[in-house]
C-alpha cells in the first residue's frame, strides 16, 4: 500500500534543552549521560512528531542547518537557506566533507551500552537537492563514536554497506545536478532516496530530497563501558540551502543469538483448593555473552491467582509478564511466585 506522503506533516518543536533532548535519545539497552550541545540554536535542535508517513521515522530528535522552516513543509522554495551566522569546523565532520563548517548543529553524550552493539535509525535531508548533487556544496552528517575497543573515533552512520558518509554527494537520485562542479560524487545509491521536487515535492517536508530511514550500527563495544558520542550536521561551502538529519534514538543490542531457556515447577502438583502454591520459574542464559532486556511471556497456569512474588515489581500479574532485565553469561534467574487455588 502506499502512503499518500502529502496528507501527513511531521510538527517540529524548537528545544535547547540538553536534558530533554538526552531523554528522547535514550533508547533500550543503554544509558544517555552528560548531553551537551556543542553547536546551535535551538531552531537547529529539537524534537518532531507525526514523521512516520513521510520520514518512516514516528518521532524523535531533528537537527538542521538554518532553522525550524529548514524542516517544516510545505515544499514551496527550492533554495530554503537560514544564515546562522555560525562557523565551526568539526574535525570528524570534515572528514566526511571537508567544507562542511557553516552552520553546524553538534550534540555530544555519553553512552554506556548492555549490548557489544549500538544502533541507530536516522534520515537525513536537504535543499541542496537536486541541483547541487556532485558540487562543493556537500552538506553532511555524522554519528561518531569512540571509547573501549574502538581504533580512534568511528562514524556509524553510513550508506548502507559501504564506507561512505552521509552527504549530498553520497546519497542523492542518481543524476548530477544542474550545478555540479568538478567535486566527486557517488550517484549510485538512489534507492535510499526520496526526491521531493525542488520547491515543489509531495512530501510535507521543505527539504528537496531526503533519504530514507538507514540504520547505523557500530559493533565491537564492551557493555557496561561508557562510550562517546558526537551527531553533527553542517552546511558545506556556505550558509545557505539547508539540511537536515532526523532520529528516533540510540538503542544496544547483542550481535550474537542468546541461548535463553525457561522451565517452571510448582511446589505441589495436586493442591488442594483454596491452598497456596508455590511457583517457580527460572530462566537460564546459556551463552557467553550476557544479554538485556530479557522479558519472558509466562504461561500461567489456569485456576490459580497470584497472590505475591520475589521480583519487586518486575513481574505483571495481569499479562503474566516477566521483566527479567539483564541476565549475565552462562547464569540464571529465578522468579518465586505464590498462587492461590480456585480463588
Ligand atoms: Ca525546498
Ligand atoms: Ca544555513
Ligand atoms: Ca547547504
Amino acid at each position: 500500500m502506499s502512503v499518500d506522503v502529502a496528507t501527513a506533516a511531521p510538527t517540529f518543536t524548537a528545544q535547547s534543552s540538553a536534558s530533554q533532548l538526552a531523554t528522547a535519545l535514550d533508547g533500550p539497552g543503554l544509558a544517555i549521560q552528560n548531553l551537551t550541545i556543542t553547536k546551535g540554536t535551538s531552531q537547529q535542535l529539537g524534537t518532531f512528531v507525526g514523521g512516520k508517513e513521510v520520514l518512516g521515522i514516528a518521532d524523535g530528535v531533528f537537527m538542521n542547518t538554518g532553522d525550524l522552516s529548514t524542516l517544516a513543509g510545505p515544499n514551496n522554495n527550492s533554495a530554503y537557506s537560514f544564515n546562522v551566522r555560525s562557523v565551526y569546523a568539526d574535525k570528524d565532520l570534515t572528514t566526511i566533507s571537508g567544507i562542511a563548517k557553516y552552520d553546524p548543529a553538534i550534540i555530544e553524550f555519553d553512552i554506556v551500552p548492555q549490548g557489544d552493539k549500538a544502533n541507530f535509525v536516522f534520515a537525513f535531508g536537504s535543499d541542496e537537492y537536486p541541483e547541487y548533487v556532485c558540487s562543493q556544496f556537500n552538506d553532511a552528517f555524522g554519528l561518531f563514536m569512540s571509547g573501549p575497543g574502538l581504533n580512534g573515533t568511528q562514524n556509524a552512520a553510513y550508506v548502507p554497506g559501504k564506507k561512505v558518509g552521509i552527504a549530498v554527494n553520497n546519497i542523492n537520485n542518481g543524476v548530477k545536478g544542474s550545478k555540479a562542479d568538478s567535486t566527486s560524487c557517488d550517484l549510485s545509491n538512489a534507492v535510499y532516496y526520496f526526491d521531493n521536487g525542488n520547491g515543489t515535492g509531495a512530501a510535507n517536508l521543505q527539504l528537496d530530497g531526503f533519504t530514507k530511514p538507514l540504520t547505523a550500527s557500530l559493533s565491537g563495544l564492551t557493555a557496561g563501558q561508557t562510550y562517546h558520542v558526537k551527531l553533527a550536521i553542517a552546511d558545506a561551502g556556505d550558509p545557505g540551502y539547508d539540511s537536515g538529519a532526523f532520529f528516533k534514538w540510540l538503542t544496544s543490542t547483542n550481535s550474537n543469538p542468546v541461548d535463553l531457556s525457561l522451565t517452571a515447577s510448582a511446589s505441589s502438583l495436586t493442591p488442594a483448593y483454596n491452598s497456596e502454591v508455590q511457583l517457580t520459574y527460572k530462566i537460564t542464559n546459556s551463552s557467553s555473552i550476557a544479554t538485556s532486556l530479557v522479558q519472558v511471556g509466562i504461561d500461567w497456569p489456569q485456576g490459580l491467582t497470584w497472590v505475591s512474588d520475589d521480583a519487586n515489581g518486575a513481574f505483571n500479574p495481569s499479562k503474566a509478564e516477566w521483566d527479567a532485565g539483564t541476565i549475565a553469561a552462562n547464569s540464571s534467574k529465578t522468579l518465586k511466585s505464590k498462587a492461590k487455588v480456585g480463588a
